[in-house]
This record gives structure tokens, sequence and C-alpha cells, in this order.
């Protein structure tokens, strides 16, 4: 199987620090033989914190982190010195990520934004010295509290892709020709049905330093809502991507047909698909004379617009890009 570059779940094991204990002491010093309680606070225990990063596209950076482990807050010192928290762990993630709890499945927090913090296992609160157990009825308070412990349990960080563009097509459309090259992304080509069976990225470098994100997705047929072929396991992929993408081939029996069973998948799969931009590409074009081209243009649906596209003589892409960009931007 092609290895890909997509990793889209993750799951770990978190453990936030505990709390320090609070300190149980009495002032003592030269001129003071028997003080008041001073006994310090301990401090917190570390965080785990999620934080959004743009740059990210995927978990794959985080396919070997398997434990996280918060630091420990330090306990309360003399002089009502309060201990040092705990050193929180920060983990970047895509914008897109998903974080739950393994066991009850609950969805615990979501990454949107780029800088976005949320703290996702929270540390133990520190315990408080014994200074603040004294009362006038008990001046030398013998008690601290110890720290809350942390928390600890299997997590998952799933990613729906937030790529702008999402391919959608037939197997053997030409959709992995495609991102080969308009991307750096070298995907496996073949010419047989479902040669990509995970979805890959790639970056589009536009005009300088401009960029945007494509996922080549594996192929859709008829019946994939209700699981045939790849099923629509992967079609969750495309609910964030801003603009879809229908590459139909030119060698296509009936385009409008295909283009029907597309849109007709994507609706069974989420009614709030139809809302995205649609661009239809048809690709292979090397195959067509301009003939064919007028004849395939007149069946297509007239209110989105489509575009003629040869991956191979590699005509087409730079409208083709300057078209997303603008849906895009729109
Ligand atoms: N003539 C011609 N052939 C193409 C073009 N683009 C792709 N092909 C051929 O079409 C076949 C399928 O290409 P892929 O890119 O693997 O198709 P895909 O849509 O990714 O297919 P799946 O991953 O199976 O869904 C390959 O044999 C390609 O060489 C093109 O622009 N012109
Ligand atoms: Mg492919």
């Amino acid at each position: 199987m092609e290895r890909s570059n997509f990793i889209d779940h993750i799951r770990i094991f978190c453990k936030s620090g505990h709390g320090g204990a609070g300190s149980r002491h009495f002032m003592r010093n030269k001129l003071t033989a028997y003080g008041g309680p001073d006994g310090g606070d301990g401090g917190r225990g570390g965080h785990i914190i999620l934080r959004g990063n743009s740059q990210m596209w995927t978990l794959l950076h985080l396919r070997y982190f398997k434990n996280v482990l918060a630091e420990d807050g330090h306990p309360g010192g003399d002089n009502n010195r309060t201990g040092r928290e705990g050193k929180d762990v920060i983990i970047e993630v895509p914008l897109g990520t998903i974080a739950k709890d393994e066991e009850t499945g609950e969805k615990e927090v979501e990454i949107l934004e780029h800088g976005q913090e949320v703290i996702w296992v929270k540390g133990g609160r520190g315990g408080l010295g014994n200074s603040n157990f004294a009362t006038p009825t008990n001046q030398a308070p013998e008690h601290a509290q110890p720290g809350e412990p942390g928390s600890e349990g299997w997590k998952v960080l799933e990613l729906k892709v937030l790529a702008d563009v999402g391919l959608v097509g037939f197997p053997n459309a030409g959709k992995s020709t495609l991102l080969s090259v308009i991307t750096a992304a070298k995907p496996k080509i073949a010419d047989y049905a479902f040669t990509t069976l995970t979805p890959q990225l790639g970056m589009v470098q536009y005009r300088g330093n401009k960029s945007f994100c494509v996922a080549d997705l594996p192929g859709i047929i008829e019946g994939a809502a209700e699981g045939k072929g790849l099923g629509h396991r992967f079609l969750r992929h495309i609910e964030r991507n801003s603009c879809l993408l229908f590459l139909i081939p030119a060698d296509s029996a009936d385009h409008k047909k295909e283009f029907d069973i597309l849109y007709n998948e994507l609706e069974e799969y989420n009614q709030e698909l139809l809302q995205k931009d649609f661009i239809i590409a048809i690709s292979k074009s090397d195959m067509l004379d301009d003939e064919l081209k007028e004849a395939i243009a007149k069946e297509l649906p007239q209110d989105i617009p489509h575009i003629f596209i040869s991956s191979v003589t590699q005509t087409g892409l730079t409208e083709l890009k300057d078209l997303l960009w603008k849906t895009l931007n729109k």
C-alpha cells in the first residue's frame, strides 16, 4: 500500500502534572523561637495544551509521539514561598484538529484558528500551605493540603483536512496525476481503479508567494455513500474543503452523467457539501479536439465553471490555478 503523507488519527497517552503539596512549616529564625505558620502553597501541575498552527497540514509529526507527560508542580516552601508550577506541554496541531477522550469518545477540544491555545488536560491544583489554615483559635495549624493529582488517560487526536481544494472524481480520472503536476507531492499514479487509498496533500505554489493546499482523495463511485468501492469514509475529508474540483476524464462515456453521479454521492453523504464552490475540470483533454470540447461544454451544467486541462501536456494548468485562486478568494 502506498505510504501516505497524511496522518489523520493519532492515539496518545496523556498525563498532566500533579499539583505540588502545600508546605507545613513554622517561622523560625534567631529572633523567633515559635513563629507562626509560614508554609507556602504548592505549585500547579503542568497542563497539556493544544495550539493551532496554520502551517501544519497533518498529524504526521505526532506519529511517534506516544506518551505526553507534563511536569508535576513543586511543593510549597517555608517563608510562604509558593512552589514552582510544573512546565506545561504544548502540542502544535493543524487547524481542524479535534481532540477526544478515547474511552468516552467525547469531543473535548476543537482547534480552528492559528495560535489558538486550549488547555486539553488540566494539571492538578497545588495544595494550600499551612499558613492558610491559621485561625484565631488555631494559630499553629499542623495541616497543609496535598496537591491535587493530575489526570491521565488515552486520548485521540483527529483531523478533518482543511485543504482548500478537494479533488473529487471517479477512479482513474487523473486526480493524482494532476496533484503531481501542480504540486511537489509524489502520489502513486497508475491506470487502474483505486490507486489512491489514502488522501494525499500537496501545496500549490502560485504566482510568487501565494499558495493553497490541494487534497487528492480516493476515487468515488456510484454507491460510495452506501459503502461501495472505498466507501464514503474519505468523504468526511472534503467537508472542510472550501472548494471542490470535480475531475471528469475526457474519455468518459457521458460527462454529464458522471458529474451527476458524483454530485448525488456527495448529496447522499452530506447535503452541506453542495454549498461549496464547485469547479469542473475535464481531465486528459489532450485526447480532445476543439469540436469535441465544444460538444462536451454544451452538456455540462451551465451554472458551474468548467475548464479543459491535461496533466500530460500541461495545458490549462495555469488557467486552472487562476480559477481556483479566484474562487478561494472571492
Ligand atoms: N492522456 C492522459 N492521461 C492521463 C492524464 N492524466 C492522467 N492520465 C492517466 O490516467 C491514469 C489514471 O491516473 P491517476 O492520476 O492515477 O488517476 P486517479 O484519479 O488518481 O485514480 P485513483 O487513485 O484510482 O482514484 C494513469 O494511467 C495516467 O497516466 C492526462 O492529462 N492525459
Ligand atoms: Mg489517485
